[in-house]
């Protein structure tokens, strides 16, 4: 319990959590069964090129998306380019900035040109009201993001594709398993894309799966991701090698099976984050729709009210062992690859308030009302103090805030 500032652990008192606690720490499912389909695989000496771990994988994954078609990758990097690729995605693409950076990466990466769209600061996601105004002769596709697993307007953007003639893929990395109006998320736009990377609720060590009920755009994912390869001795498109293991989707099925728990969890962890903060002025934290996964549980610390920036705020965190995560700042168009000197305002304000705070299987209720303690510490009564024996108001300088459109 911190009473006062001598208490903090970045001020020389002890540390609250003796082991680390992590954003992104892996929910780790059963492990007999995990070896049990280990040794099968080496048994069958079948390692991957779609062994049958893998399609025990796809076959799950598909029915939980609500989709016809799964085509599992190793990871939704590569399978955001083939999803990219196998839409026809050519020149411009309409992506939004406050998003991990591989979903920018991966359009670039392969020569697509990533325009950047604003967000609603309300929820984070892309706001379809400002995409209109991006769209250009050169624009060849939309790529929405279902950030923090919330749907990302997934009414209003098919809507303006489909009048603009526009493939529509979400990059659905945060969202596998959420459902949106009683229907699973795989279910909008031409493609969806989900992460299962050891960070993920769900994980396959590292993964990806591109989710549609489109035949023939399942087809051509199914091929790129294998060279392009539709036969032995027959190359129908260009392709990468973007292929699924059998150890990844050994540990891809076994992550499923504890999916539930995990979920049941997380759920837990944001109620509680939520109880804990509650009336805890300048702190906000994201709310999440029933649907939700729950997998990620995001702060917004508004220094103005608070008296400490998000940044100070972390640094106590972290010296008490709590390591959150600055997710996702900067916002990418302001990024050395991305920069071009163009502003958005509600991604430039959003990202300087937002922390990721642990959840997860690694965390219970007694963490997180010993976490929430600190922070109520430090931001109700005493974010003077620490700002000033920090040394530091952190990086979200009042001028930046000044400019926070809300
Ligand atoms: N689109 C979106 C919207 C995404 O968020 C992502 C990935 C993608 C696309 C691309 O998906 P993939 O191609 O990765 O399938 C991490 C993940 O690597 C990345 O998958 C994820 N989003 C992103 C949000 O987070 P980093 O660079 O922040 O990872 P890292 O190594 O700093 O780990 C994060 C935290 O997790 C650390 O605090 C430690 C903990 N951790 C991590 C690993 C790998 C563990 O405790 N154990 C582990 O094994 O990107």
């Amino acid at each position: 319990m911190k009473r006062t500032l001598d208490d903090l652990a970045i001020f020389g008192g002890p540390v609250a959590f003796r082991e680390p606690l992590y954003v992104g720490r892996p929910n780790i499912g059963n492990r007999e069964r995990l070896f049990a389909r280990l040794e099968e695989a080496l048994d069958r000496q079948w390692l991957t090129n779609q062994g049958p771990l893998v399609g025990e994988f796809e076959e799950r994954v598909a029915d939980l998306a609500g989709t016809r078609h799964c085509v599992a990758m190793c990871n939704a990097t590569l399978a955001l380019q083939v999803a990219a690729r196998a839409t026809g995605m050519t020149g411009e693409v309409i992506v939004p900035s406050f998003t991990f950076v591989a979903t920018a990466h991966a359009l670039s990466w392969i020569g697509l040109t990533p325009v950047f769209c604003d967000i609603d600061p309300e929820t984070h996601l892309m706001d379809p009201g400002q995409i209109e105004a991006l769209i250009t002769p050169e624009t060849s596709g939309i790529l929405g993001v279902h950030l923090w697993g919330q749907p990302n307007a997934v009414e209003v953007l098919p809507e303006i594709a489909r009048r603009h003639g526009l493939p529509l893929v979400y990059d659905a990395a945060h969202a596998f398993g959420t459902r949106h109006g009683g229907r699973p998320i795989g279910a909008f736009g031409d493609a969806a894309v989900f992460s299962f990377h050891a960070t993920k609720f769900v994980n396959a060590f590292e993964g990806g799966a591109l989710v549609t009920d489109d035949d023939t755009l399942a087809r051509k994912a199914r091929a790129m991701r294998n060279f392009g390869q539709t036969g032995q001795d027959e190359v129908s498109y260009q392709g990468t090698n973007a292929k699924m293991s059998e150890a990844a989707a050994a540990m891809g099925l076994t992550s499923l099976e504890f999916m539930p728990s995990v979920v049941e969890r997380n759920v837990a962890n944001h109620r509680r984050y939520m109880s804990e903060l509650a009336g805890v002025p300048g702190l906000r934290v994201l709310p999440l729709g029933a649907g939700n996964n729950h997998q990620y549980v995001v702060l917004e610390i508004d220094q103005r009210v608070t008296g400490v920036s998000r940044d100070t705020l972390r640094s106590v965190l972290a010296a008490e062992n709590v390591n959150c995560r600055c997710y996702f700042s900067p916002g990418c168009h302001t990024m050395a690859p991305y920069r071009t000197g163009a502003r958005l305002p509600y991604t430039e304000a959003v990202s300087d308030l937002v922390l990721g705070v642990p959840t997860g299987m690694a965390v219970d209720d007694d963490d997180i009302s010993r976490i929430c303690q600190i922070i109520r510490f430090v931001v109700t009564a005493h974010g003077d103090g620490v700002r000033f024996r920090n040394g530091s108001a952190g990086r979200t300088s009042a001028r930046q805030l000044e400019r926070t459109p809300r």
